[in-house]
């Protein structure tokens, strides 16, 4: 889907959120304000579109739950405070030994029910595809939220070109296993069988929703948050949102999880935002949403499908999600 620009809207005008970037320029590091003079090239391309305003552009990608207004979780926040448990278990140890992850050269094998199987290095992978950007909330099944304005690819358009057969009902994704640039994965006191897996039910993976993430905030992505390329699937809980990710694998049985195979009775394959549903030790009723602090814990209610259900709950019709958390 793109966004047509009124002619007489000056590019510096356009908010960032209805902006899309050619990979190539973030790859050259350039931000959000210094791309978007690439914009109207890139827009003229739709030109059978209305044009919209930047403000109808962005009611628009309101309405599909590809941005909200909310305030968003400053950077600082967002790549200082993470779970990445190949760097260590501390919120504050992904910003400081992620870095030591080498992460150009990037490949990623593609393997099971699909017709182009193979080894791609990420450019390969992603080459023609164009990125978006989605302000996303994220809720962490440890009842903390952040607000990122991610730069990606949706899977569907991933997929799509790679060609799932007939037999695949669900995707498995596998993150780096590399013991020598990741210290988690090398302690002996870590109870997770790496290397990290995670998947998602075909239908889950074509929603328009998830996203395949290689930046953020018109960046890179930085490498405690899963750089080069990561999943982000905004109405699920945050650990199904696997990081540096090597190995896509379509198949016709549900994948095994890591966060499944650690404690079946608290994290479930599933596992959408729910309310309704408490982890077995904490409430899910509530979130602290970030930054926040003693005095100001920003405490605010949690939505069902993380205030997605628009775009999701026609996915789990009929399905008892106090059984299938
Ligand atoms: N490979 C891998 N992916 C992972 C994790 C992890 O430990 N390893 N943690 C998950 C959890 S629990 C969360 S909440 C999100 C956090 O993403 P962020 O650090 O970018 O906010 O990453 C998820 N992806
Ligand atoms: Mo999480």
């Amino acid at each position: 889907m793109l966004i047509k620009q009124a002619a007489d809207i000056p590019a510096s005008e356009i908010t960032p959120e209805s902006v899309y970037l050619k990979r190539r320029e973030l790859m050259r590091g350039a931000g959000l304000f210094a791309a978007s003079s690439l914009v109207p090239s890139a827009l003229l391309a739709s030109s059978e579109l209305a044009p919209l305003s930047a403000r109808e552009a962005s009611s628009s990608m309101a309405a599909q739950g590809f941005y909200t207004n909310e305030d968003k979780t400053p950077f600082e926040d967002v790549a200082r405070y993470n779970n990445f448990y190949e760097f260590g278990t501390d919120k504050s140890d992904p910003a400081r030994y992620a870095q030591e992850l080498t992460v150009d050269p990037w490949s990623v094998q593609v393997e099971g029910e699909v017709a182009r199987p193979g080894t791609y290095s990420l450019d390969d992978l992603l080459k023609g595809l164009d990125l978006e950007e989605r302000v996303y909330r994220l809720r962490c099944v440890e009842a903390w939220s952040m607000v990122i304005p991610w730069i990606g690819v949706p899977l569907h358009r991933l997929l799509s070109r790679l060609e799932p057969t007939s037999k695949a009902k669900y995707v498995e994704f596998t993150t780096l296993y590399r013991p020598a640039e990741m210290r988690g994965q090398r302690s002996r006191f870590s109870t997770i069988d790496w290397p990290y897996v995670e998947g998602l039910r075909l239908d889950e993976a074509m929603n328009p929703l998830t996203l395949m993430a290689t930046g953020l905030y018109g960046r890179e992505l930085p490498k405690q948050n899963g750089a080069p390329f990561r999943l982000v699937v905004p109405w699920k809980y945050g650990f199904k949102s696997i990081k540096s990710i090597v190995k896509i694998r379509l198949s016709e049985q549900q994948p095994r999880t890591t966060w499944q195979d650690l404690a079946p009775q608290e994290y479930g394959f599933f596992a959408n935002v729910n309310p309704e549903v408490d982890h077995p030790r904490w409430s899910q009723k509530y979130e602290r949403r970030l930054p926040s602090g003693l005095f100001s814990p920003n405490r605010i209610k949690t939505q069902m499908f993380n205030g997605y259900a628009d775009q999701v709950a026609h996915l789990y019709k009929g399905m008892n999600l106090r059984r299938h958390y």
